[in-house]
């Protein structure tokens, strides 16, 4: 087994690989060795690893040889582009991009849910949209009890997911309307300060949007085909954390206290929820934070097997640098830091 890795970040200036780079600093990932990727727009640059800074390099096809371990946040088209090269190098991809989630020869995995799909992975493995890797680490543990038949989820996410232009066009409308100024929209179609938009990523055919969609196709693909989901997507005016409202209808009857039971000894949860003393999840306390938080945890007194109730995580952290690195991190333990065919996605 490789004990230590020669490891690239890719797309390390951007939101996410800034925090991919402070994770595996975080929890001392085995490198041998880091190179920071971007595109040539941030070739020189630099950026913090631990301690330590290091400089930016320009991603080219050649920019593997000697790489065991390259973790993607470039962008779908980069990841397209450029992960088929990492691979054909003999260096194994988690990609934090929508580029490879639904492509039958990539394992789409949440550590806590789905692990054992990483031993067939053929080189590039997927990490999934941050909206759906939170609300899956919750409901694995109720899936597993009571059988979820069908989800119904409202998000309220985080300008982050945008990356760097989101957090500035927050900063700057709010700013300038509080100066009384004139504000300018260029990272969402609408003023995103003091207001919801129902809208992240494109609208598709059906009239759902392709975040919408992605919610309901990753949840196929790593926790069950037969749930049946649906999903309203909404940007909100917060700088850190997704925060999830999820209806769930199940076989076998659930309790909320059965449940809270169940959520407390299930990995990377926490439970929050204690109305009496107006604890609940919140996106501002779980910015920063691995752990997938759930409270407002009640029975659904419509139906007679539902429950409710209010997801929150670090969509930045749990949403995509953490679960990337804790993908790493079980290849590494299952000794599958390895190519089985170069040539499989040229
Ligand atoms: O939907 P898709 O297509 O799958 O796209 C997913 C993208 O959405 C973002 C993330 O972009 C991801 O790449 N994202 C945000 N949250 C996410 C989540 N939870 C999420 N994706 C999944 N799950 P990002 O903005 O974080 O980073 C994009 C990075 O990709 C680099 N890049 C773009 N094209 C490239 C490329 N690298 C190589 N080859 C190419 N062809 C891009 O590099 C960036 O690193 P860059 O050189 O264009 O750098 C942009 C400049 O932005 C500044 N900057 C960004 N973040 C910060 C920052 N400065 C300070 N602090 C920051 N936090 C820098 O100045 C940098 O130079
Ligand atoms: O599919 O909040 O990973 O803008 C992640 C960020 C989709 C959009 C993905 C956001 C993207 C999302």
């Amino acid at each position: 087994m490789k004990k230590s890795l020669h490891v690239a970040v890719c797309g390390a200036t951007g939101a996410v690989g800034r925090e991919m780079l402070k994770t595996l600093a975080q929890r001392n990932f085995p490198a041998a060795s880091i190179t920071a990727l971007a595109s040539s727009r941030s070739a020189g640059t630099k950026v913090p690893y631990g301690d330590d800074e290091i400089t930016v390099k320009e991603m080219t096809k050649d920019s593997f040889k000697g790489i065991d371990l390259a973790i993607f946040s470039a962008g779908g088209s980069a990841s397209k582009e450029f992960a088929p090269y990492a691979v054909a190098s003999g260096c194994v991809v988690v990609d934090n991009s929508s580029a490879w989630r639904m492509d039958d020869r990539c394992p789409l995995v949440v550590p806590e849910v789905n692990p054992e799909d990483l031993e067939k992975h053929n080189g590039i493995i997927a990490n999934p949209n941050c909206s759906t890797i939170q609300m899956l680490v919750a409901l694995k543990p109720l899936h597993d009890a009571a059988t979820i038949k069908r989800i119904v989820v409202s998000t309220y996410q985080a300008v982050s997911g945008t990356g760097k232009k989101g957090l500035d066009e927050l900063e700057t409308q709010v700013r300038r309307l509080f100066n009384m100024q004139d504000i300018e929209t260029s990272a969402y179609p609408h003023q995103i300060a003091f207001n919801c938009l129902p809208h992240i990523d494109v609208f598709m055919d059906n009239e759902y949007t392709k975040e919408e969609m992605k919610m309901v196709n990753e949840t196929h693909k790593m926790l069950d085909p037969n749930i049946r989901v649906t999903a309203t997507c909404v940007r909100v005016p917060v700088f850190y954390g997704h925060s999830e409202s999820v209806n769930i209808e199940t076989e076998k009857k659930l309790t909320s206290a059965q449940a809270r039971v169940l959520l407390a000894q299930a990995p990377g949860v926490q439970v929050v929820d204690n109305p009496r003393a107006n604890l609940y999840p919140l996106a501002v306390n779980a910015a920063g934070e691995d752990e997938v938080f759930v409270g407002r945890i009640r029975e659904d007194e419509s139906i007679e097997n539902g429950l409710n109730m209010w997801i929150v995580a670090d969509n930045i952290r749990k949403g995509a640098a953490l679960n990337a690195v804790q993908i790493a991190e079980a290849l590494l333990e299952r000794d599958l830091v390895r190519v089985p065919n170069p040539d499989m996605f040229m």
